[in-house]
């Protein structure tokens, strides 16, 4: 039987939903019964097992990713706690409102626009900019700004390996993210909770860092509307709302990009947001975090636990004015 090694899977080789869930399906109960065959179906399962993802939600497989040395092995969220609890103002301000009120969005065809300072610019169908990339698993920490945090196993491409295909020129510094503007798929759009449509930016070394992916897809299957489909930036050493969704259009600038948050609110959401305990928000501490899930508070670590991988970028900044 051909066994899941961790290959260069590419968006082009995604397993036909049926063969795959036959195939896991197969692969569950021939284990379970070997398991009952030892008497220790709960207890292996319990230790070792993935949570599983629930039936019927939509979200396609991916098939097999390579993993990757950057994933944390910390406890994974579930998928309802990760799909069923999100910022998304685009559909509302309350947690449930995105899982609730996205169901009209409909994340496919989709074009990516790459403009700027760039020898490459154009207009990208979504699956031409994954293709030539291997999809990896990123299991990561995120933590938002807000105080909670949680561990997601997104799949991606390094955002990094993408921008040297559209080869910046040497007056690109910053890059700019827009995510698309639907109002009439987008109920939150219709009110002005902030400026739309949303903005995000990276410096141009912080974007084509390893750590930072696109990410197409979490738990092994395409994003679920809520969560950013089909293409959304993450970007783990920087609180959550950095990481922004559902991307249609990639800028490459000269001058640091006016981001939607720091525009509604400079004083609490600066540019560069690196998740840091030692500075606090203007209206909360940031020293600790919950983990969805969990009951007590954890500290919240520098650089959200990546400062051996992030710190030399900030050498000789001043890590509070940059908040
Ligand atoms: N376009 C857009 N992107 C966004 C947001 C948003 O409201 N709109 N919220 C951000 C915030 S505050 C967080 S914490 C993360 C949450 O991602 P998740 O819902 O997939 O966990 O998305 C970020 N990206
Ligand atoms: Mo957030």
């Amino acid at each position: 039987m051909l066994i899941l090694r961790a290959p260069a899977l590419r968006w082009s080789d995604v397993t036909p939903e049926a063969v795959y869930l036959s195939r896991r399906d197969f692969i569950r109960r021939a284990s379970a019964g070997a398991l009952v065959g030892a008497g220790a179906l709960m207890a292996a399962g319990r230790a070792t097992a993935r949570p599983q993802v629930p039936a019927g939600t939509g979200a396609e497989p991916l098939g097999p990713v390579a993993k990757s040395p950057f994933s944390t092995t910390e406890r994974l969220n579930s998928f309802e706690e990760i799909t069923g609890y999100n910022n998304f103002y685009e559909f509302g301000t309350e947690k449930t409102d995105p899982a609730r009120y996205s169901a009209r969005f409909r994340p496919r065809p989709w074009t990516v626009r790459v403009e700027g300072h760039v020898k490459k610019p154009g207009d990208w169908a979504l699956d031409d900019l994954i293709k030539p990339h291997r999809l990896e698993e990123r299991i990561y920490r995120l933590r938002c700004v807000e105080g909670w945090s949680m561990v997601i196993p997104w799949i991606g491409i390094p955002l990094g390996e993408v921008i040297e295909r559209f080869e910046p020129t040497s007056r690109a510094k910053f890059v700019e993210f827009t995510t698309v503007y639907r109002p009439t798929e987008m109920p939150g759009q219709r009110r002005s909770v902030l400026d739309w449509p949303y903005v995000e930016g990276l410096r141009l070394d912080e974007a084509v860092h390893p750590l930072t992916v696109l990410a197409v897809g979490l738990y092994g299957r395409t994003l679920l509307n809520q969560n950013g489909a089909p293409l959304r930036l993450v970007v783990p050493w920087k609180y959550g709302f950095k990481s922004i969704k559902s991307i249609v259009r990639i800028r490459f600038v000269e001058r640091q990009p006016a981001t939607s948050w720091s525009l509604a609110s400079p004083h609490e959401y600066g540019f560069y947001s690196n998740v840091n305990p030692e500075v606090d928000h203007p209206r909360w501490s940031q020293a600790r975090e919950r983990r969805i899930g969990e009951f007590f508070r954890r500290p919240t670590l520098m650089f959200n636990g990546y400062a051996d991988q992030v710190a030399h970028l900030y050498a000789g900044m001043d890590l509070r004015r940059y908040y």
